[in-house]
């Protein structure tokens, strides 16, 4: 299926529906999807990460990212369209049912 690249409009309504009943949103910085998430310790972290890497794998969509002990700092861009797609929205509502499943 084609990735396409999100207008400014679609990737704000986007954005609304992704942090509805969201404690702490998402928010597009830089033309990526970004937020960093906190847990209890490296072990919560890591193995959230872990769920997302085989999930992102298995969609061929990758997240830039990065991780001090407890904390896991979430960029999601679509290379291919150099911007937005669904599949950045797709993988942040994937992200935040594995970060529900780790300790805060
Ligand atoms: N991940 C992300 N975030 N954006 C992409 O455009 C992308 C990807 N493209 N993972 C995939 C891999 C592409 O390089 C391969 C060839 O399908």
């Amino acid at each position: 299926m084609p990735t396409h690249k999100l207008t400014t409009v679609q990737s704000q309504a986007a954005l609304s529906e992704l942090n509805t009943g969201l404690p702490t949103p998402w928010e597009i910085i830089d033309g990526k999807l970004a937020k960093a998430f906190k847990f209890k310790d490296f072990q919560q972290a890591f193995g959230f990460m872990t769920m997302c890497a085989l999930y992102a794998e298995r969609q061929d969509h990758h997240p830039e990212w990065s991780n001090v002990y407890n904390k896991v700092a979430v960029q999601l861009i679509t290379h291919d369209v150099s911007g937005l797609s669904e599949k950045d929205f797709d993988l942040a509502k994937k992200m935040e049912s594995f970060a529900a499943l780790h300790k805060a």
